[in-house]
C-alpha cells in the first residue's frame, strides 16, 4: 500500500469499525486489520470519517457590484481545514443568460484553483426551450442537480416556469434544489417596514417570516406533485416549512430537505446585537426563533431532514455589509460557514447527544453524495472509493475566531464559541492536504467531479 491509516475507529453511515485503511494511489484499496504501507498514519484514539461534502456554497458570487469574499481557492482551503473535501457551488447565470456559457464561466473560475474536489449545480433562471435543451445536454455531462429560485431579481421563476423545469429535470435525472421564499410577500413586508422607518438589521427577519418560506415550500411541493417530480428544499429553517415537507411525503412524494448550522445554533436574537452588528447575520431565509432549534435537531436525528450544508456566502462586515446601513434590504445576504460546519455539528450534535456518530456522517457526507450523484466515489469509506478521509480528534478543543479560521472574511458568526473535536489530518484522493490544522495542499489539487443522474422512482 502507498499509505496505511492504522488503529483508527472508522465511521461510515452504515457502521463503526476498528480497522486499518490501505490507500493505493487515489483510492481506498483495503479495510482490514494489520495493513502495511510505505507511509503510516497512526490514528490511535481518533475517528476516521469519509471526507465531508458541503453541497451548498457560494464562492465568488456576485450580487450587484459586490462579490462574496471567498474565491475558489480561499474558500476551498477553508473547507479543507474544516474537514470538507468536496463542495458543490452553482453556475451564476441569470434570466436570459446562456446556460452553457454559465457553466463555462464558472468552470474557468474554479478549474485549477480549487484545493478540494468540487461539483456544480446548474442555476435555472428561466424555462425557455433553449434552456431546456441545454439542461438535457448538460445532464449527460455530469451536471446532476439544478437550483431554482422563488425570489431574487433575475433568478426568480413564475409557477408555470417552475412546473416546466420540474418536468424537465425529472426527465433528465437532474435533482431540483429550490430556494423557497415568497417574493411578493417579501416585497410587501419590506416596503411596510421601511415605510415605518424600520430600517435596522433586526427588521430583516420580519420581512421574511417563517410563513414566507413555508408558503413557497408548500407551493413548490404541490407543483412537484402535479408533475410527479422529486424535489430538494434548500436551507429549511423552521417548523412551519418542515410541516409542509412532511405533508408532501405523506402524500407519497419524494421531497428531501437540508438545513444549515446557523439555523441549528443561531437565532433571531442575534439581530439584536449592538450597533450594526446584526448585519453579520443577515442571510436568507433569516435566523429564526430559538424554539426551532429542537425541531430541526430532532428532524436531523430522525431522518425528516437529510442534509446539513452551509450556504457559505461571506461578505466583509467592514466594507460590504455596511452597504445596508440605511436599510436592511440593502445588506448583502449571507454569512461564512464552510470551515465551521463539521466541527460545530460534531461538537453540538454528537458531543451533546443530539446526533449519533453515524447520523452525523450521513447528514454531512453520505446523503449529499447520494443525492447529488457522487456516491460511492464520495461520501463513504469503501474499497474503490476515493481516499478522501478525515482523521478526527474528538477531544481537541478549539475556540472559533475569524482570526484563526481560513475563511477570507472579517468576522465569524460563532466568534468565541468553543468546539470540542476537530479535524487533525485531511486526505484528498490519497494526498494529505491538512496536517494538524495547517493546509499543506495546493490550489489546483481539487478536480471537477461529474455527478451521476438522479435515480427517481415514483
Ligand atoms: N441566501 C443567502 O443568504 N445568501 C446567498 C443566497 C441565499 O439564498
Ligand atoms: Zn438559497
Ligand atoms: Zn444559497
Amino acid at each position: 500500500m502507498d499509505c496505511a491509516i492504522k488503529n483508527g475507529t472508522i465511521v461510515t453511515a452504515e457502521r463503526i469499525v476498528k480497522a486499518d485503511i490501505g490507500i493505493q494511489g487515489e483510492k481506498v484499496a483495503a479495510i482490514e486489520p494489520g495493513l502495511k504501507g510505505d507511509k503510516i498514519i497512526d490514528a490511535s484514539g481518533l475517528y476516521v470519517f469519509p471526507g465531508f461534502i458541503d453541497p451548498h456554497v457560494h464562492l465568488l458570487m456576485a450580487i450587484g457590484d459586490l462579490i462574496s469574499s471567498d474565491d475558489f481557492t480561499t474558500g476551498t482551503i477553508a473547507a479543507a481545514c474544516g474537514g470538507t473535501t468536496t463542495v458543490i457551488d452553482f453556475t451564476e447565470n441569470y434570466r436570459g443568460d446562456d446556460l452553457l456559457e454559465g457553466v463555462k464561466t464558472r468552470r474557468a473560475q474554479a478549474d485549477g484553483k480549487v484545493a478540494v474536489d468540487y461539483s456544480l449545480h446548474l442555476t435555472l433562471a428561466d424555462a425557455t426551450d433553449k434552456t431546456l435543451e441545454q439542461l438535457s445536454l448538460l445532464a449527460q455531462e455530469g451536471y446532476a442537480s439544478a437550483k431554482l429560485y422563488t425570489t431574487y431579481e433575475g433568478l426568480r421563476l413564475q409557477d408555470g416556469e417552475i412546473l416546466r423545469l420540474l418536468a424537465a429535470t425529472r426527465d433528465c435525472g437532474v435533482l431540483p434544489m429550490i430556494h423557497t421564499e415568497n417574493n411578493d410577500a417579501i416585497a410587501y413586508l419590506t416596503a411596510e417596514l421601511l415605510r415605518q422607518g424600520k430600517t435596522a438589521p433586526k427588521y430583516h427577519p420580519m420581512s421574511r417570516p417563517p410563513l414566507v418560506e413555508a408558503e413557497a415550500a408548500n407551493r413548490v411541493t404541490i407543483l412537484a406533485q402535479l408533475v410527479n417530480a422529486p424535489l430538494y428544499i434548500a436551507h429549511l429553517t423552521c417548523r412551519e416549512t418542515l410541516e409542509r415537507v412532511q405533508a408532501a411525503r405523506q402524500r407519497g412524494q419524494k421531497v428531501y430537505a437540508e438545513t444549515c448550522p446557523q439555523y441549528l445554533l443561531l437565532s433571531q436574537d442575534d439581530y439584536e446585537r449592538p450597533g450594526f452588528e446584526g448585519a453579520k447575520f443577515v442571510l436568507s431565509p433569516p435566523l429564526r426563533d430559538k424554539s426551532n432549534w429542537g425541531v430541526l435537531w430532532s428532524a436531523l436525528a430522525d431522518g425528516a431532514l437529510q442534509v446539513v450544508a452551509t450556504d457559505h456566502c461571506p461578505w466583509y462586515y467592514e466594507t460590504q455589509k455596511v452597504r445596508g446601513r440605511d436599510s436592511f434590504a440593502k445588506i448583502p445576504n449571507g454569512a461564512p460557514g464552510i470551515e465551521t460546519r463539521v466541527p460545530l455539528l460534531f461538537s453540538e450534535g454528537v458531543g451533546k447527544g443530539r446526533l449519533s456518530l453515524q447520523r452525523f456522517v450521513e447528514v454531512c457526507a453520505t446523503a449529499p453524495a447520494r443525492l447529488f450523484g457522487l456516491y460511492p466515489r464520495k461520501g463513504t469509506i469503501a474499497v474503490g472509493s476515493d481516499a478522501d478521509l478525515v482523521i478526527y480528534d474528538p477531544d481537541k478543543e478549539v475556540t472559533l475566531s475569524y482570526k484563526t479560521l481560513h475563511q477570507r472574511v472579517d468576522y465569524c458568526p460563532y466568534e468565541g464559541r468553543v468546539v470540542r473535536g476537530y479535524p487533525r489530518t485531511v486526505l484528498l484522493r490519497g494526498q494529505v492536504i491538512v496536517e494538524d490544522g495547517h493546509f499543506i495542499g495546493y490550489a489546483g489539487q481539487g478536480q471537477f467531479i461529474p455527478g451521476k443522474a438522479f435515480a427517481f422512482q415514483s
